[in-house]
C-alpha cells in the first residue's frame, strides 16, 4: 500500500502566499457557538469542519486558541481531562474548529470515558463537513498506543487526519528531530494520514502561520 504513496514530507510545501491567506483566515472573528455532549446534539450541518483531537493535557485548546491568536477562546488547564463535550467555534464565515475531549488520562472515570469515546466515534464516522482532523501529538513523547487506536480507526472511517506535534519548545533539537522522523515514518504507513507532520508551539507561536496556511487551503477547497 506504501508503494504509491508520495514520499514523507519534512516541510510543508507553503508559498508566502498561502501564509498570508492563512492569516487573513484567522483574522476573522472567531466565536464558540455549540456544545455537544452527545451525538444526538451535534450542530446543524454548515461550515467545512477542523476538528483537534489527542491525548488528554497534549494542548488542543491552547492550539485552538494560538490559531485564533485568542488567549482564552478555548478552556485550557493544567488539570488533564478539562474538555469535556465537543466545543464548536464559528470562524468568520468560512470554518468551524471543534475542540474535543482528550483521550488517554486515567483519572477520567470509565463511564465518562466511555460516553466520550461514544461521541468522537460518532462525529468522527458521521459528519459530511469533516473536513480535516488534526491529530495532536505531544513533542516530547510522540506516538502512544491510544493515538495509534485513533489512528486506525480514522483510517477505518476515512477521516483525512493531519499530524501535529505540539510543545514542540519543550524537547532539545535533536530530540524533537527524533521524534518527528519516528512519528513521520510510522504514519507513512497509515492510509488517511496526511504526509506533513508539522510542529507547533502554542507557546512561542511557532508553527502555527503554516498551521493556518493548511487549513486556509481546506476551506477554500471545502467551500
Ligand atoms: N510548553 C508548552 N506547554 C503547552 C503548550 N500548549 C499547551 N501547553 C500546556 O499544556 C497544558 C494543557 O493544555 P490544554 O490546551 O488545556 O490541553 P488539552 O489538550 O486541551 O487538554 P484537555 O482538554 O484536558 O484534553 C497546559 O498547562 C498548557 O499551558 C505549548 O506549546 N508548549
Ligand atoms: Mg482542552
Amino acid at each position: 500500500m506504501s508503494d504509491d504513496r508520495p514520499e514523507v514530507q519534512q516541510e510543508p510545501d507553503l508559498d508566502a502566499e498561502a501564509v498570508e491567506a492563512g492569516r487573513l483566515l484567522f483574522a476573522q472573528e472567531c466565536a464558540f457557538f455549540w456544545a455537544a455532549t452527545t451525538a444526538n446534539d451535534l450542530p446543524p450541518i454548515e461550515l467545512p469542519e477542523i476538528a483537534f483531537l489527542g491525548r488528554s493535557n497534549v494542548g488542543k485548546s491552547s492550539l485552538i486558541n494560538a490559531l485564533t491568536g485568542r488567549n482564552a477562546l478555548a478552556r485550557t488547564s493544567n488539570t488533564p481531562g478539562r474538555t469535556r463535550q465537543l466545543n464548536f467555534f464559528r470562524l468568520g464565515d468560512r470554518m468551524t474548529l471543534v475542540d474535543m475531549p482528550g483521550y488517554g488520562y486515567a483519572k477520567v472515570s470509565r463511564t465518562e470515558t466511555a460516553s466520550w469515546v461514544r461521541l468522537i466515534d460518532a462525529y468522527l464516522r458521521g459528519r459530511p463537513t469533516l473536513q480535516r482532523l488534526c491529530l495532536l501529538i505531544d513533542a516530547r513523547h510522540g506516538f502512544k498506543d491510544s493515538d495509534r487506536d485513533w489512528m486506525k480507526m480514522c483510517d477505518q472511517a476515512a477521516v483525512s487526519y493531519q499530524i501535529v506535534l505540539t510543545k514542540a519548545d519543550e524537547p532539545k533539537q535533536s530530540e524533537l528531530e527524533r521524534t518527528r522522523a519516528a512519528v513521520a515514518k510510522e504514519a507513512a504507513g497509515h492510509v488517511a494520514a496526511h504526509p506533513v507532520v508539522l510542529e507547533t508551539s502554542a507557546r512561542e507561536g511557532r508553527g502555527i502561520p503554516e498551521l493556518r496556511a493548511m487549513l486556509a487551503r481546506l476551506a477554500e477547497s471545502g467551500s
